[in-house]
C-alpha cells in the first residue's frame, strides 16, 4: 500500500513537542493538563458521544429549558442534538457575561486607521444588541425569518449578528467583498426582507461604496422591505432611499431601551446560513442549528487555543466567512473572553500592523490564514522587530494548508519559543474545528493538522471503492464517520442537495471534499480539494461559479476555469477561453480579456477574478462533451508529460495547442 502513496514524504516528519515551559508560563490554568487527558477525553467522546456532549452542553451552555435527550436517532448523520432543549445564542454570548462582569471588554475594535478604534464592554454590548433587536422587531422580523448582513469588520457587525439571534431570527451574512450580483442571489435565495449594511467601508486606506453595491443588488430583490444603514464614514453623498425603505442604524436604535429579553429557541432551530461554494455554480446556503453549533464553537475555542475568560483572541478573518462567525464572534464571546474585531489589512499602514495590535492589546491568541503569513514573511522580518509579542500563547492557522517553511517562520519569529502552533482543519460545513493540535498539549508536525477534536471520528477512504483504509500510512479522501453537534444540518431550502453533496458520495460517511492522509504516527495531513473547489488566499471558490460568470460575456463561446499553485495566494485562478470570433486583432483580444475579468468582478467579486486568461481555439473534451479540466491543470503545472489517460479525448490535437498557448504566454 505505502508504495502507491503520492505524498509519502509527509509521512516522515517528526513530532515537535510544545515548548517545555508553556504550562509553567501560563497566566492561569491550561484548559487541559496533559496529552494523556486529551487522549482519554477523546476516546470517551467517540465511544459515548451522548455522555460526553450531554455533560459538556449542560456545563458550558445556559439553557432556558433543559434537553430531554442528547441525540436522536443514535446513529447516522440525520441526527438532532439536545432534543426539546431551549436556549438563546445571544444570551449565551452576552447576557450571562454582562451580568457577571459588566465592565469587561467584549470587543476591541481596531479600526482601519490605527488609533481610531474603541472598546465595547459586555454591558455595553448587551445594551446595543437589545436596542437593535427591538428595531428588528419593530420592522416585523420574527423568529425564523432570515436577515441579510452585508457589513465590514466593525463592532456593528457583531452587534447585528447577535441582535438577530436575540429574537430567534436567522442571520445570513454575505462577505462584504462580494459584488452586487452575488449579494442579490444570496438575499433572494434566503428570501431576506431586511438587509443591514454600511454607508461605506474602509479597508487598507481605501473606501468601498458598500451602500451603492446594496442598492444595485436590491434592484432585483423586490421582497426586501428595509435596509438598515450603519454610518461608517458619514459621507453625505451616499445614496439613501428616504421614502421609508432605508433607515439609519444610529437613528433607529436610540428609539429603544437598553434591555430587551432574548427569545428562547429550540436546540435545532436554525441559527444562521452562510453561503459557500461547491462543485456546481450555485452557492449553497449552509445551515447551522443553534445548540450544536454553539457547543462546537465554545469547546473548540476553549480547547484548541486554550482560551480562558481573561484571554484576548485576535482572529484576523472576516465575519463574512465561517472563521469570522465561529472565532471572531461566537467562540470568544461564548467563553466570556475578549475578541479583537479588526477592520483593516495586514499591510496597512505597513506590514507591522498585526504585531502592533498584538502588542497594544496584549493579545493572547492569534489566528490567521497562511496567505497573510506568506505575505508577511516575504515583506521581511524587520516589520516584526521591536514589537513585544510576549503576551501570545497560541498561534492559529486556518483555511488552507500551511507550508512547513511558513509554519517554521510563524513558530520562530512570532511564537519566539513561547507559543504552540494550531494548524486547524475545518470547513463552513463542519461549523467548528475538526482536526487540530490543542494548544500546549498536542505535539505538532509542520504542515499537519495533527489529531481530531473531541467527537470527530476521522476516516481515510479509498476514493474509488469508498472502502475505509485502516491503520497508519494511508492516503485517500478525508471523511468523518459519526455525526457531531456542530455539523451543518442542511442546505437552505434544499435538503436533497445536502444529502447528495455530503452523504451520497461515500454512504455512511460525511464527505469533506478534501484529500487526506494518516501518517505513521496517526497524524492527519490535508491534501487539498478533490472536487472543483479552488482556494485563493484562503477564499473558497467554485470553478463552476466563475465559469458561469465568464460565459455571460457575449464574446465567449466556451470556457474552463482551473486552479494552479501560486506563491502568495496558495492557489490562483486560470481561465481557458474560446472566443466566438477567432479572428480578433491583438488589441481586441486584450480588450476581451479585460472585459472577462470585469465580468467576474461584477458577478462574484474582485477576489474571484482570474489571474491569467488563455485564449484558445477549443477546450479538451471527452466524446460526450465533458471538459477534461485535469488536462488543463497538468499543462499549467508544467506536467504535460503526466497527462494520464487521454484516450477519451474527442479532439486529441488540442493538447499541443493548449501547451503552446500556455508556453507562449509565459
Ligand atoms: C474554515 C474554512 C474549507 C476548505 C477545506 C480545505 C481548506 C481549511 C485547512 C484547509 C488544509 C487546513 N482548509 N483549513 N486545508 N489545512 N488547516 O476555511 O472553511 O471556507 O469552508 O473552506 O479549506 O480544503 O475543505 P471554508
Amino acid at each position: 500500500m505505502s508504495k502507491s502513496l503520492e505524498n509519502e514524504h509527509l509521512m516522515h516528519e517528526n513530532k515537535v513537542l510544545p515548548p517545555a515551559n508553556w504550562a509553567a508560563n501560563h497566566p492561569s490554568k491550561p484548559s487541559l493538563a496533559s496529552f494523556e487527558e486529551y487522549e482519554e477525553l477523546y476516546r470517551h467522546s467517540i465511544n459515548d458521544p451522548e455522555a460526553f456532549f450531554g455533560e459538556q452542553a449542560r456545563k458550558e451552555l445556559s439553557w432556558s429549558r433543559d434537553f430531554d435527550l442528547v441525540k436522536y436517532p443514535k446513529t447516522g448523520f440525520n441526527a438532532s442534538w439536545f432534543l426539546n432543549g431551549q436556549l438563546n445564542a445571544c444570551y449565551n454570548c452576552v447576557d450571562r457575561h454582562a451580568f457577571a462582569n459588566p465592565d469587561k471588554p467584549a470587543i476591541i475594535y481596531e479600526a482601519d486607521e490605527p488609533n481610531e478604534g474603541s472598546i465595547i464592554t459586555y454591558s455595553e454590548l448587551l445594551a446595543k444588541v437589545s436596542q437593535l433587536a427591538q428595531v428588528l422587531v419593530s420592522l416585523g422580523v420574527r423568529k425564523g425569518d432570515t436577515v441579510a448582513v452585508y457589513l465590514p469588520m466593525i463592532p456593528e457587525a457583531v452587534i447585528t449578528i447577535l441582535a438577530i439571534t436575540r429574537i430567534g431570527a436567522i442571520h445570513s451574512v454575505v462577505f462584504a467583498g462580494f459584488s452586487s450580483g452575488a449579494l442579490r442571489d444570496r438575499i433572494n435565495n434566503a428570501d431576506s426582507k431586511i438587509v443591514i449594511t454600511a454607508d461605506e467601508s474602509k479597508r487598507g486606506g481605501k473606501i468601498i461604496e458598500t451602500k451603492k453595491i446594496v442598492d444595485e443588488a436590491l434592484k432585483e430583490a423586490p421582497q426586501v422591505k428595509n435596509v438598515i444603514v450603519v454610518k461608517r464614514t458619514g459621507n453625505r453623498h451616499v445614496p439613501f432611499n428616504a421614502n421609508g425603505r432605508d433607515l439609519w442604524y444610529h437613528d433607529e436604535i436610540v428609539k429603544f431601551k437598553t434591555y430587551f429579553p432574548p427569545t428562547p429557541v429550540n436546540s435545532e432551530d436554525p441559527l444562521f446560513l452562510l453561503y459557500t461554494s461547491g462543485s456546481t455554480g450555485k452557492p449553497k446556503g449552509i445551515q447551522h442549528c443553534t445548540a450544536g453549533y454553539l457547543l462546537g464553537a465554545l469547546l473548540t475555542t476553549k480547547y484548541t487555543f486554550d482560551v480562558n475568560p481573561n484571554d484576548i483572541l485576535f482572529t484576523a478573518g472576516d465575519i463574512g466567512w465561517i472563521t469570522g462567525h465561529t472565532y471572531v464572534i461566537y467562540g470568544p464571546l461564548l467563553n466570556g473572553a475578549t475578541t479583537v474585531v479588526f477592520e483593516g489589512t495586514p499591510a496597512y499602514p505597513n506590514f507591522s500592523r498585526y504585531w502592533k495590535i498584538v502588542e497594544q492589546h496584549r493579545v493572547t491568541q492569534f489566528y490567521v490564514a497562511p496567505t497573510a503569513l506568506r505575505l508577511l514573511k516575504k515583506a521581511g522580518d524587520k516589520f516584526i522587530e521591536g514589537h513585544d509579542l510576549s503576551s501570545l500563547r497560541s498561534l492559529g492557522s486556518v483555511g488552507e494548508p500551511i507550508a512547513p517553511e511558513i509554519w517554521e517562520w510563524y513558530n520562530e519569529k512570532i511564537g519566539q519559543g513561547r507559543c504552540t502552533i494550531q494548524d486547524t482543519y475545518w470547513q463552513t460545513e463542519t461549523g467548528s474545528i475538526v482536526i487540530t493540535p490543542l494548544a500546549g498539549i498536542t505535539p505538532t508536525k509542520p504542515g499537519s493538522a495533527s489529531l481530531p477534536f473531541f467527537g470527530i471520528d476521522v476516516a481515510i477512504l479509498d476514493p474509488t471503492t469508498g472502502k475505509e483504509l485502516q491503520g497508519n500510512n494511508v492516503e485517500g479522501v478525508l471523511a468523518i464517520k459519526q455525526a457531531w453537534p456542530s455539523v451543518t444540518r442542511s442546505i437552505w431550502g434544499d435538503f436533497g442537495r445536502f444529502n447528495e453533496t455530503y452523504f451520497k458520495p461515500y454512504p455512511g460517511y460525511f464527505f469533506t471534499g478534501d484529500g487526506g492522509a494518516r501518517d505513521k504516527d496517526g497524524f492527519y495531513w490535508v491534501l487539498g480539494r478533490v472536487d472543483d473547489v479552488v482556494n485563493v488566499s484562503g477564499h473558497r471558490l467554485s470553478t463552476a461559479e466563475i465559469e458561469a460568470a465568464i460565459i455571460e460575456n457575449p464574446l465567449v463561446a466556451e470556457n474552463a476555469v482551473v486552479g494552479y499553485s501560486h506563491d502568495l495566494t496558495g492557489q490562483a485562478i486560470a481561465s481557458f477561453v474560446a472566443l466566438k470570433n477567432k479572428n480578433l486583432s491583438g488589441t481586441q483580444v486584450e480588450d476581451a480579456k479585460k472585459q472577462i475579468i470585469l465580468g467576474v468582478r461584477k458577478e462574484i467579486g474582485p477576489f474571484a477574478a482570474p489571474k491569467v486568461i488563455f485564449i484558445v481555439d477549443d477546450l479538451p473534451k471527452t466524446r460526450s462533451g465533458k471538459i477534461m479540466r485535469r488536462i488543463l491543470r497538468k499543462i499549467l503545472a508544467g506536467e504535460e508529460d503526466q497527462l494520464g489517460d487521454t484516450s477519451t479525448l474527442s479532439n486529441p490535437p488540442i493538447v499541443q495547442h493548449l501547451i503552446d498557448a500556455v508556453k507562449s504566454s509565459k
